[in-house]
């Protein structure tokens, strides 16, 4: 098929209004993009397998996501200071809700649209912290290990252990394409434990939100999230959150509403607004998070002192490659990091063995879910989990 009629068949599945921007792509990009495009269409499973032209590779690995949940690390460690199951409830929300930004629009922010990361390989780490800080009780860890290559999963730890604030969890992502945009399930979850100063614990079950890749017409991808992601405490609260694109709630992109609420109390609170900037408590009119002030990104190791399956100093040719436009050099190191994985695991079968995680345990049913999920009848009943074992790095 000439790239002609090859662009005419795909712009049938793509809106008129995104087919209008197409022009908006370099001629030099066009052409690669267009075949990036066709081989999205009909597309189901694991997105990292496909081949994307250089100009949408990003230089940082998946690995290194898990750190957005933690760049307000005073809202992190304020759930403890909540002097009342309803106002840790809200504070869990606050901290979840605040860190959307970072996970969902800082790549358009620092790059200009939604780029594709680099696909960890099994055993793959990131460490990092946040420093202690008067206002945050103490210093705040980070572990991230790729414990599956095929699906790519990742599993990660952050513990702010003076707060007795605990995160742990895991993710991965089943995508389809439709009506011209990506939609990518997440699944997994993540728990969040509190220790009261009392000694006692109170456990959050926290479930992803869905997302849609959008702008995919004209080479300009980002991220709109859709449907409902909930946050189960064991304390009964349950915050219900409800994500709109342009022309819903507000007409605003970005737009949520939270309807949290208890099984033993008739009134519920709504919080309604636009995730990537501020929301407002509707029952008192104040403002309920406001994320336009500065985050605070994680300390890492610098690269010449990590170790070799740590992910920047793993993935360090590959990254100055794309950050530099020399693709070449990218694609040759990214080739013999991919071989050196593949040598691995046969030899790994040869020897009758399998890859040992460092610092997870996988379980099959995870319990705290499975009671947790009950709470709001969480479709499915049971998940998988990776349990933290603490053997983690001297940081
Ligand atoms: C879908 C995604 C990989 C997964 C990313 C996740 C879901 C990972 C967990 C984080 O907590 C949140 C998060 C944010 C962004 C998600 C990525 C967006 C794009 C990427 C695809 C694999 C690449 C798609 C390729 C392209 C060119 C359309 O961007």
């Amino acid at each position: 098929m000439s790239e002609q009629a090859g662009e005419a068949s795909l712009s049938k599945v793509f809106r008129r209004s995104d087919r209008n921007q197409h022009k908006s792509i370099s001629a030099p990009q066009k052409g690669s993009w267009t075949s990036f495009l066709k081989s999205l269409a009909g597309f189901t499973g694991d997105l990292s397998s496909l081949t994307a032209p250089p100009f949408i590779l990003s230089p940082t690995s998946l690995t290194e996501f898990p750190a957005y949940w933690c760049e307000r690390p005073e809202l992190f460690a304020q759930i403890a200071d909540g002097k009342t199951e309803e106002a840790r409830a809200l504070a869990v929300l606050r901290w979840f809700i605040s860190t959307l930004k970072g996970q969902y629009t800082s790549r358009n922010e620092s790059m200009g649209s939604e780029k594709k990361p680099l696909n960890p390989v099994l055993g793959e780490l990131f460490y990092g912290h946040w420093p202690e800080k008067k206002e945050r009780g103490g210093k705040t860890t980070l572990v991230v290990e790729q414990v599956s290559h095929h699906p790519p999963i990742t599993a990660y730890h952050i513990a702010n252990d003076a707060k007795g604030v605990v995160l742990n969890g895991h993710n991965a992502q089943k995508t389809s394409f439709s009506g011209g945009s990506i939609i990518v399930k997440q699944v997994g979850h993540a728990i969040l434990t509190v220790t009261l100063p009392s000694g006692g614990k109170e456990e959050y079950l926290i479930t992803l939100p869905r997302l849609r890749i959008d702008g995919l017409w004209y080479g300009s991808p980002y991220i709109e999230l859709a449907d409902t992601s909930y946050i189960q405490g064991s304390n009964g609260w349950v915050s219900a959150i409800e994500y709109k694109g342009k022309g819903y709630f507000s007409g605003a992109s970005h737009s949520f509403k939270a309807t949290v609420s208890h099984p033993t109390r008739s009134s519920e609170r709504i919080i309604q607004g636009t995730w990537h900037t501020t929301s407002t408590d509707k029952s008192t009119g104040a403002t309920f998070h406001d994320v336009t002030t500065p985050k605070e990104e994680v300390t890492v190791t610098p690269v010449e002192e990590q170790g070799e399956w740590e992910s920047r100093r793993m993935w360090y040719g590959v990254a100055k490659g794309i950050r530099e436009g020399d693709f070449e050099t990218a694609a040759k190191e990214k080739s013999r990091i991919e071989n050196e994985q593949r040598q691995r695991r046969r030899d790994e079968a040869g020897a009758g063995t399998t890859w040992a995680l460092k610092h997870f345990e996988h379980i099959l049913n995870d319990p705290t879910y499975e009671r947790l999920a009950d709470l709001f009848s969480a479709n499915p009943a049971t998940e998988d989990a990776y349990i933290y074992l603490s053997n983690g790095p001297s940081m």
